[in-house]
């Protein structure tokens, strides 16, 4: 009878509960903070909406507004030369040396900077005493609102940003007529111009060509050369179906109405990564008047439907259910947030933290050949945390973690598209910095594809500045692409190239270790510093366990790739070759996974980074049924740097725990991602990760890569897979006994259905869009599954 009922609950929609507290976000009273406001985007233009009374604020961005203009990837031409006198003082165990070479000579300029497009106001005309506030985010629809009633009105804003037609809506009414006026006004923190004509606003303004990072001391941190800055154009037009349009210098609004649409229109110059947007620009004006025209002529709940349908083929491709009602689901997200840090059950908030991470890629990543970066698209500060750019030592890769288990593969192209920019100015680093072939690219980049090691030619620490792994590592999400979708034709015309040139890079990087093992050198472990035997506390070695993971990764993946293709015999045998003479892992003394090539102690040993465990996560060369060894000095590792640590280093945890098959521990380093955060004016970088009442991911600061990483692990929890084989429920922890996934992409080309009750499969429908063939295992048994293009079948166990 429990099992009957339980299955019914499985089968009952979500949509009979009128909450839906696993996909709507809710508050009782308007944002102050960033950390608190509600996020929109259409992968362009992206929405912050504090849902104020008297005056809502609403941060605007647009993906491609970023200072700088085209990098000069020659900047430090002959640095190459210096590479021989790095090796040699590695080579005498001089690290003293090496450290300080690899500083003065191998590095070059910063990242450019991610720009804040401005603020828009809506300045309500009426007090500020309410009733019944509520502002909310549907994550299933997209659409935002805010309603509340005043003197017997009832006011509601409602707002979205619509994919297919490019602009921003916000519809304003009020249960009367005549009693809606308000007003707009926008400022940016960026040189801008306001013109207001009939009920139309613009505000045109130009990027910094230049913009130092925040950790940057500098007497003029932001230039404006208008010979390089990037343009943008905001539009915003008014259609009222009543009331007087009224206007000033700078605001237009509406007097005495009861419904009014406001349509946003962005453009920017931006031209691509190569062309110099302010003499070679796109026509920034023509676009965002063009989106604004096509827009006006449809109406607003065609619109409205459109965007829904849209917003919808994406989300709704996967869903997510576990059993079990909170009495706290019905409460206002901030406070089931805080609820749920005091130890509080709340499934729902779970799922709804899971689906989050899904609305925040549908929302922030469809713009060709620009990824989501470290705050998605969502940025209002000038001079944001390490320049909001694209740190690709681990936080660009996990924005793209859930990418494609979530059923969202075309969500990973704006990312996997750049790798063909990266690897343009990526070959000149590898020419000039390490005298070799293929790409590389280093800790950062931007949307200029900057490839270079940072630190300002000598100011960086090398723990971080001089690491030039970020290509290889980004190149292993070309196969994920492949892996999960099969599509050969893409392998074929764009992606093997990339592995290729990826993988060439590291091949020319390796060098004999003196005992006939390959190892990188100058090497670093990504931010860590290690204690020498002699005492002295660095960063720059040879043969860092991190670099090796990552090019065997590689070299696997491009050998894969090779074969698929039937392509390059010799240069899969070269790669193999390598593979073989890769310094082996080694295991610490005390047992953990070595990150060093010697068995130093580490400076920090709970530091944030664990890049030396990117074999078992997100690579899957060590693993607990192949490796078991390797496993458990990773699990050691896990055990000894323990859970507290920043947003995205827990986002990491969760899913290394998810693929050491501990269920329990990874729910409660899922539980820890979560945990409430309070939102703060200014930016704090210490203290433990979390979440923020927006449920964005605090590092802190505000950092979107842990919302990402969280979703992801949600999916590991329930599905594991490699090129030919599946497990199910590889690691259901015990508080999710009970529920169902439905849409769940598996790498070979699966799509899978799982029901699981008391912790047991129930039911499992796997399919193929391509078709294919697999081993899918669960709970020790396995079965062969090959599946025509299309096909489908349930497997009982
Ligand atoms: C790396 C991390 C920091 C931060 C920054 C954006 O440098 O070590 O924690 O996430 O990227």
């Amino acid at each position: 009878m429990k099992n009957y009922l339980l299955l019914l609950w499985v089968m009952v929609p979500a949509i009979i509960w009128a909450q839906a507290p696993d996909r709507t976000m809710y508050y009782s009273q308007a944002a102050n903070h960033f950390e608190e406001a509600l996020v929109l985007g259409n992968g362009r233009i992206g929405a912050t909406v504090h849902g104020g009374v008297q005056s809502d604020k609403i941060f605007l961005n647009e993906a491609t507004l970023w200072a700088g203009s085209p990098v000069d990837p020659y900047m430090n031409a002959e640095a190459y030369k210096h590479l021989p006198a790095v090796r040699e003082a590695l080579r005498q165990e001089n690290y003293r040396l090496a450290d300080s070479l690899n500083r003065r000579h191998l590095q070059g300029k910063y990242s450019e900077s991610y720009a804040p497009l401005g603020t828009m106001y809506i300045e309500m005309g009426h007090g500020a005493e309410t009733s019944n506030y509520r502002r909310q985010l549907d994550l299933s629809t997209a659409i935002s609102s805010t309603t509340y009633q005043q003197a017997g009105v009832t006011y509601t804003r409602e707002y979205f940003i619509s994919y297919p037609q490019q602009v921003m809506l916000i519809k304003l009414s009020a249960s009367q007529t005549g009693k809606l006026s308000f007003k707009l006004r926008f400022n940016s923190l960026l040189p801008n111009q306001v013109k207001t004509e009939a009920n139309v606003f613009s505000a045109s303004g130009k990027a910094p060509s230049h913009a130092e990072p925040n950790y940057r001391r500098s007497d003029n941190p932001l230039q404006y050369d208008p010979q390089k800055s990037m343009r943008f154009l905001t539009l915003a037009k008014i259609i009222a179906a009543d009331g007087k349009v009224v206007r000033t210098d700078s605001t237009i609004g509406i007097q005495g109405g009861r419904e009014a649409v406001i349509m946003v229109s962005i453009a920017t110059s931006f031209n691509g990564f190569d062309q110099n947007p302010a003499t070679n620009g796109k026509n920034e004006v023509a676009l965002a008047n063009d989106w604004l025209k096509k827009a006006e002529k449809i109406s607003y709940a065609n619109l409205r439907a459109a965007h829904i349908k849209d917003h919808q083929s994406f989300f709704n491709r996967v869903a997510l259910q576990l059993a079990g009602r909170s009495s706290n689901a019905s409460l206002p997200t901030d406070e089931r947030l805080k609820r749920f840090a005091e130890g509080a059950k709340d499934p729902d908030l779970e799922i709804l933290y899971f689906n989050f991470g899904r609305y925040l890629l549908i929302a922030s990543s469809r713009t060709p050949n620009v990824p989501a970066n470290l705050q998605g698209i969502w940025n209002h500060q000038i001079r944001p945390p390490w320049s909001s750019n694209y740190t690709i030592n681990i936080n660009t890769e996990m924005n793209y973690w859930p990418a494609e288990s979530c059923n969202l593969s075309e969500l990973h192209q704006p990312l996997l598209g750049f790798l063909g920019n990266l690897a343009k100015t990526g070959a000149v680093t590898a020419k000039t910095f390490y005298n070799a072939g293929g790409w590389c690219a280093a800790h950062n980049t931007d949307i200029w594809a900057m490839s270079n090691p940072v630190g300002h030619f000598g100011e960086g620490s090398p723990s971080w500045a001089n690491w030039n792994m970020g290509g290889a590592w980004l190149a292993t999400h070309l196969w994920e692409h492949f892996d999960y979708s099969r599509d050969t034709i893409w392998l074929k015309n764009y992606g093997y190239g990339l592995l290729k040139g990826a993988s060439q890079f590291c091949l020319d990087i390796l060098v004999d270790d003196g005992k006939g093992n390959l190892v990188t050198s100058p090497s670093t472990s990504p931010e860590n510093i290690f204690i020498t035997t002699t005492g002295y506390k660095g960063a720059t070695l040879y043969g860092a366990t991190a670099d090796l993971g990552m090019i065997r990764e590689l070299f696997a993946q491009t050998i894969a790739a090779a074969k698929t293709l039937n392509l390059d015999a010799d240069y899969q045998q070269k790669l193999s070759t390598a593979l073989g003479k890769l310094y082996p892992y080694q295991i610490s003394k005390k047992g953990h996974l070595q990150e060093w090539y010697h068995d130093w102690a580490d400076e920090d040993p709970k530091h944030r980074h664990q890049s030396h465990l990117f074999g078992l996560y997100p690579g899957h060369h060590i693993s607990v049924d192949q490796t078991p060894e390797l496993a458990a000095a990773c699990k050691q590792t896990l055990e000894v740097k323990g859970d507290e640590t920043t947003g995205w280093s827990k986002g990491w945890r969760t899913n290394l725990w998810a693929r050491l098959r501990d269920g329990n521990r990874t729910y409660k380093m899922y539980r820890e991602l979560m945990r409430y955060v309070s939102p703060t004016p200014d930016t704090r970088y210490n203290g433990g990760g979390g979440a923020y009442p927006n449920l964005m991911d605090a590092h802190p600061p505000f950092q979107i890569d842990g919302n990402f990483g969280g979703t992801a692990a949600v999916l590991e929890m329930l599905v594991q897979s490699r090129s030919n084989e599946i497990t199910l429920l590889p690691a259901l922890p015990d508080a999710w006994a009970n529920g169902s996934v439905r849409g769940v992409c598996a790498r070979g080309g699966f799509v899978l259905n799982l029901t699981w009750v008391n912790g047991k499969l129930s039911k499992t429908e796997i399919s193929s869009p391509r078709g294919g063939q697999t081993k899918v295992v669960y709970n020790g048994k396995s079965q062969d599954v090959r599946l025509a293009a299309k096909g489908s079948k349930v497997l009982v166990w």
